[in-house]
């Protein structure tokens, strides 16, 4: 492994290289050790292809726009909205209302005189338009990178149409592109707009027994239908996905849960604390990718309650769905044991999905986020000793109180006290590194030309990461999968999801189709040119 990381590094220029093997790591942690340090969460170094998206995908694509009933205006030129609309595949369920937005692309369509005069005025106008159009309960304003860049002040614009319709949410997000280093920043400022603006408004209870907020869920290719009919079967009543299928009213009744179950913490675990710190809502980390993973976090969300009709009722259903997962396992393992993966994604599905992997048998040979942070990788207790660096310090952290009238501790300091005695362990999640082998290639903020060499190397049977990587990872003849939109597959969550991955896996590694395929260039070598300098 140490020569593989020689080689990815050997081309690069000095500085460009002492950077890069700060980021990646051969592997050294193992489960009771403390992983060595690695370097995350920084600006990519100018020049190179990286895999990350922006701030604003983050904030509008990511966090906001998986729901439905906030009607989401993009300040700014046409693109930007265009490339966030619909490309995540974040599905919904409008239910009887029918109220969905999500298949419009609201923009305010920015022109170069906008940009000279200033782009506010447009922007009114398209918030009263929609509001005419559409009556919605919310609308949200995402501002660009030409927006922060001329000053126009969406937040003014915001409270001034506020308060002129009256019946309407409209707030706004300074996510400009360019912000943070990445998409992550992005999910910062949209969470902290949606817990100012929106959670704690709606003051009726909702009905049900073992109320919990499902935080950090997406919807992706379906995901969170199968994890909402799990936790159904089982009692459990999920008063509000952050954000996978939501609706405007779940944001607000959030603050009536008893417990945060959190999903992908990366994108949101600011989100539990404050909702602990100002409604006593406890959080544990739990995660829905891979059956056994599932069965795992529904027991502990279980023993979170502690009562016997809800244990009971959660091994009946663990008893039921598990062993039709366990029958497909046992068939695709006779030809998926000892095949190599490769994992490459935003944040937490990096980590995620290598347990979908380890059921099948499978090795991941190398993995890492586009965007993580360090306690993505080496676990929620280095957070203290986290640098805050300018580009952090950028995104603005809020200060949340009690609230003097919601707060209610769900559990007594005895209770939370047992619980930890028992080895329950709350606000707490491991990094990616403790999970994988000894040895394996740990990568951040991987790029398209380390991409293709790691490939090239190791040859993996299956490379998992995303729509820009997906053709050049083909064209080298392994068979890709894309773990954002799961290609036109999922869900992959839950036990059926589990199902469906276990045989989706199966036909891409059995099939060597894509070994057989040459590109166009290596059958026709007068395709390729050499540049010659004169
Ligand atoms: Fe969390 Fe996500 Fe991910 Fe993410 Fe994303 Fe995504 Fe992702 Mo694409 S919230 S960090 S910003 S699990 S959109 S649903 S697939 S990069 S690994
Ligand atoms: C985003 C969204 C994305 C992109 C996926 C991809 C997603 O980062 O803006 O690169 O294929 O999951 O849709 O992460």
């Amino acid at each position: 492994p140490a020569d593989i990381k020689e080689e990815l590094l050997k081309k690069y220029p000095p500085k460009v290289a002492r950077k890069r093997a700060t980021q990646i790591m051969i592997n050294e942690a193992q489960e009771s050790e403390t992983p060595s340090e690695i370097v995350a969460n920084v600006r990519t170094i100018p020049g190179i292809i990286t895999m990350r998206g922006c701030t604003y995908a983050g904030c509008k694509g990511v966090i906001m726009g998986p729901t439905r009933d906030i009607l989401n205006i993009t300040h700014g030129p046409i693109g930007c909205g265009f490339y966030s609309w619909l490309t995540r595949r974040n599905q919904t369920d409008a239910g009887e209302t029918g109220e969905n937005y999500m298949p419009y692309c609201f923009s305010t369509d920015m022109q170069d005189q906008d940009i000279i005069f200033g782009g506010e005025k447009k922007l009114a106008a398209a918030i009263e338009e929609a509001y005419d159009l559409f009556h919605p309960k919310g609308i949200c304003v995402f501002a660009t990178c030409p927006v922060g860049l001329i000053g126009d002040d969406i937040h003014a614009v915001a409270r001034k149409m506020k308060a002129k319709f009256g019946d309407c949410n409209v707030f706004a997000f300074s996510c400009e592109g360019y912000k943070g280093v990445s998409q992550s920043a992005g999910h910062h400022i949209a969470n902290n707009q949606v817990f100012t603006h929106l959670v704690g408004e709606n003051q009726t209870p909702p009905a049900g027994e073992y109320k919990i907020n499902l935080l950090g869920e997406y919807n992706i290719g379906g995901d969170g239908f199968e994890i909402d009919r799990v936790l159904k079967k089982c009692g459990i009543t999920n008063i509000a996905t952050f954000s996978g299928n939501s609706s405007y009213e779940q944001f607000a009744s959030a603050q009536h849960a008893d417990l945060s179950a959190v999903m992908c913490h990366r994108s949101i675990n600011y989100v539990a604390d404050m909702l602990e710190t100002k409604y006593g809502i406890p959080w544990i980390k739990v995660n829905f990718i891979g059956a056994g993973a599932t069965a795992k976090s529904l027991r502990k969300i279980g023993q979170y309650f502690g009562d016997k009709a809800l244990v009971d009722r959660i091994e009946a259903v663990i008893a039921e769905e598990l062993p039709v997962v366990e029958a497909v396992a046992a068939d695709v393992k006779t030809r998926t044991t000892g095949k190599t993966a490769m994992l490459f994604v935003g944040g937490s599905r990096a980590h995620h999905y290598n347990e979908l992997f380890q059921e099948m048998g499978m090795k991941t040979l190398s993995a890492g986020y586009e965007f993580g942070h360090r306690d993505d990788y080496e676990g929620r207790e280095v957070i203290p000793s986290l640098t805050v660096d300018a580009d952090s310090r950028n995104i603005e952290e809020i200060e949340v109180e009690a609230d003097e009238k919601l707060y209610r501790a769900r559990k007594t300091p005895e209770e939370i006290k047992a619980l930890e005695d028992a080895g329950y362990k709350f606000k707490h999640y491991d990094g990616l590194n403790r999970d994988m082998d000894k040895g394996s290639i740990i990568i951040d903020d991987l790029n398209q030309y380390e991409a293709e060499k790691l490939v090239e190397l190791l040859k993996p049977d299956i490379f998992c990461a995303g729509i820009k990587e997906k053709f050049s990872i083909q064209k080298l003849g392994v068979p890709m999968k894309q773990l954002h939109s799961y290609d036109s597959g999922g869900p992959y969550a839950g036990f059926k999801g589990a199902v469906n991955f276990y045989k989706e896996i199966d036909r891409l590694v059995s099939s060597k189709v894509w070994s057989y395929m040459k590109a166009p260039w290596q059958q026709n070598p007068e395709l390729t040119a050499t540049f010659v300098w004169e």
